[in-house]
């Protein structure tokens, strides 16, 4: 059978299961990568496992999302992490060194190896070749003790690349293409596998942009292939030895296959609220607008940020416009630096913001009411900028740096007519700056011994969830439509420093449906809790999708929620849910949903012998006085997952 590249490397790390698309498998990872939103609470349940020392090859814990430091908690989670670091045989990037996915594939990343990590966009190692996966903190701490990570065996989305970018066209635009042809949904269960002529035309910078914002499919990850590219970058990052040329089989079966001729792109744009919102610049030009921020881990590279400059360069942006540059790393930074375009940015009126997340996660530069910002990120969920109402557009860095000159949507094929500005061709540098000061390797188990791990007061171990009950008698305490991202269950922006606490994080769960005045989600799934009443969550389509964040299960679980009710569950969140032992229910009938309400007492009798058995589940409303039907999709090994009371229960017992 002619393979693709997924299969090859999912072959050479398969230890349990069939490679057959739908199968339950489990593969070894090599790499790990946590980030100290996810991270604090991942070492902490990797210490409760007892773990001791990584078994991976490289495990590396990024400190990037929690840097605005408005009182101790950030600080306390990052000394907590550089000495649970140093004693556990994991590197650990400092804060300021950069973005984890930028980092990572820089100074890491490895073509034909399998990468976990705790954050959704992992997938970015796919434009080296790598097998790049997000998952959910807890199963990134199995895979750093030694255990397999467990997946079903995909499908592969072959995408056939012919042609090349037309000048000002940029790798942004090949996955808004892709985003307006398979949407945001439906893709659960699927990679996405890049082949054909146009590859070679593309730099891994651009190839990591392509699979960063793949995770906006909500596929298991996208990959690209390994070739001269791949080699001239790792080379110029001073890494000849990690690279392997790599590719599917000529004429690699693949399930599906979509073209796309990277010669008749044009710029997009993802318009608000949704990365599949997509338009072309016939619909939205000339809106006018009020900031642009260049940067996060889709957009922030040395190149990317070379192509604003030249942009950029002896002009100053739009009056009404505010103007941020998140440098991607703090590589990036130093190469801008020592090559003058950091002061023609700066000369330009960019406000240059620290090597990290924030704005992309609500940590600061969040726009007025009722304005558009553009931004080059990768998600535009509603309120992620920390502006209830915001209108957020996501653009390649040509068009944020065009439309910031112009104080409107503009798009970048205009700027020779406008200002005679030929376009600036950006090669990729024969050598990065490598300074790898900030990454603190860690020491030999001898010295690790000794180093006393910082447990500031703000760092709270997360409870374990209690066993499932024989019979659910459970109350839906929410029902809240299609397309719920679990940054509508658990908020960042300014929350996001209680990762580390649960009881007070808890607090606000799903925020965004909370009214004035009235008792909150929390303080209602409390009451019911304290009456040994399980909470019920009813979602639509597309339950959970977006960030890996475990909290958006490890919160409700602590608020008492044991079920979720949904059209369909994205494959993180899902996974996130089993391990904390609530139990993800899909509608057997999507109609059901509509004769649910809330506050209705919902019960499933015989809870845990369906789990057991059964794929079909009896739920009976009996407020509403009927019975329906749900179903379950799990793997043996959740299932056990679930009977014990979440993987934490499970690893206790000494299974994996
Ligand atoms: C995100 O982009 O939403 C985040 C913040 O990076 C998350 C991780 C988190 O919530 O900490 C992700 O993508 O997984
Ligand atoms: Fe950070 Fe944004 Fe990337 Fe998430 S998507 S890792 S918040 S830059």
């Amino acid at each position: 059978m002619l393979k693709t590249l997924t299969y090859k490397i999912l072959e050479n790390h398969l230890v349990e299961g069939q490679l057959r698309p739908g199968e339950p498998i489990g593969i070894r990872i090599d790499q790990t990568l946590t980030q100290d939103a996810t991270g604090t609470t991942a070492f902490l349940l990797f210490e409760s496992m007892g773990i001791g020392r990584v078994k991976t090859d490289l495990s590396v814990s990024y400190v990037d999302h929690n840097m605005a430091q408005f009182g101790p908690e950030n600080h306390n989670d990052h000394l907590y992490l550089q000495t649970i670091a140093a004693c556990s045989g994991v590197y650990h990037s400092r804060p300021g060194n950069g973005i984890c996915h930028q980092v990572h594939l820089e100074r890491f990343g490895k073509p034909g190896a399998t990468l976990l990590g705790s954050d959704s966009h992992t997938p970015t190692g796919g434009g080296l070749g790598m097998l790049a996966i997000g998952a959910g903190g807890l199963d990134v701490v199995a895979a750093m003790g030694g255990g397999a990570f467990y997946l079903t065996s995909p499908k592969v989305i072959g995408v056939e690349l012919t042609g090349k970018l037309k000048e000002w066209v940029s790798s942004k635009d090949v996955i808004l293409t892709l985003l307006r042809i398979l949407t945001t949904k439906g893709n659960v269960g699927c990679v996405v596998e890049y082949f054909g002529p146009g590859v070679s035309t593309l730099t891994v910078p651009q190839r990591a942009t392509i699979t960063n914002m793949g995770a906006e499919l909500g596929v298991t990850t996208s990959i690209f292939p390994s070739d001269s590219m791949t080699q001239a970058f790792l080379e110029a990052q001073g890494r000849a030895d990690d690279y392997q040329p790599l590719n599917a089989d000529p004429n690699a079966e693949y399930d599906r296959v979509i073209q796309i001729n990277l010669s008749h792109l044009e710029p997009m744009a993802a318009c608000p609220s949704s990365p599949d919102n997509i338009q072309p610049f016939s619909e939205i030009e000339g809106r006018p607008i009020a900031q642009v921020v260049i940067g996060s881990c889709t957009n922030s590279s040395f190149m990317d940020l070379m192509i604003a400059g030249e942009i950029l360069k002896g002009h100053v942006v739009d009056a009404g416009v505010e103007f941020a540059v998140a440098p991607g790393s703090r590589q990036v930074l130093l190469m801008l630096a020592q090559n003058g375009m950091l002061a023609e940015l700066i000369g330009s009126g960019a406000r240059i913001l620290e090597s990290a997340c924030g704005p992309c996660i609500g940590q600061g530069f969040s726009p007025a009411d009722g304005v558009v910002t553009l931004r080059t990120f990768n998600r535009n969920f509603a309120g992620r900028t920390g502006t209830k109402g915001d209108q957020c557009y996501l653009v390649s860095p040509e068009t944020a740096a065009t439309s910031a000159l112009m104080g409107e949507i503009t798009d970048p094929r205009k700027l020779t007519e406008l200002i005679g500005l030929h376009y600036p061709k950006i090669k990729l540098p024969t050598t990065f700056f490598v300074d790898d000061s900030m990454i603190e390797a860690p020491p030999p188990p001898e010295i690790a011994g000794k180093i006393t791990v910082h447990r500031g007061p703000t760092i709270v171990v997360p409870e374990s969830p209690k066993p499932l009950p024989a019979s659910l008698n459970g109350q839906v305490l929410l029902k809240c439509g299609d397309k719920i991202t679990t940054d509508h269950i658990m908020p960042a922006g300014p929350f996001l420093k209680y990762r580390s606490n649960v009881p007070v994080y808890s607090r606000y769960v799903f925020n965004c449906f909370n009214e004035e005045g009235q008792p909150t989600f929390a303080e209602r799934a409390l009451a019911l809790k304290q009456q040994g009443i399980g909470g019920v969550v009813v979602g639509g389509e597309s339950y959970g999708q977006g960030s890996s964040r475990e909290h958006a299960a490890l919160c409700p679980m602590y608020l008492g929620v044991r079920a979720v009710l949904a059209k369909s569950i994205e494959r993180i969140h899902k996974a996130n849910l089993i391990n904390f032992a609530i139990v993800p229910i899909e509608f057997a009938d999507p109609s059901d949903y509509d004769r649910i309400n809330v506050g209705d007492a919902l019960e499933i009798p015989d809870l845990l012998e369906t789990i057991k058995n059964l794929d079909e589940v009896r739920i009976v409303n009996t407020t509403g006085g009927f019975e329906f039907k749900g179903k379950l999709t799990l793997s043996s090994r959740d299932r056990n997952i679930l009977l014990a009371g979440g993987l934490l229960n499970l690893a206790k017992k000494g299974v994996h």
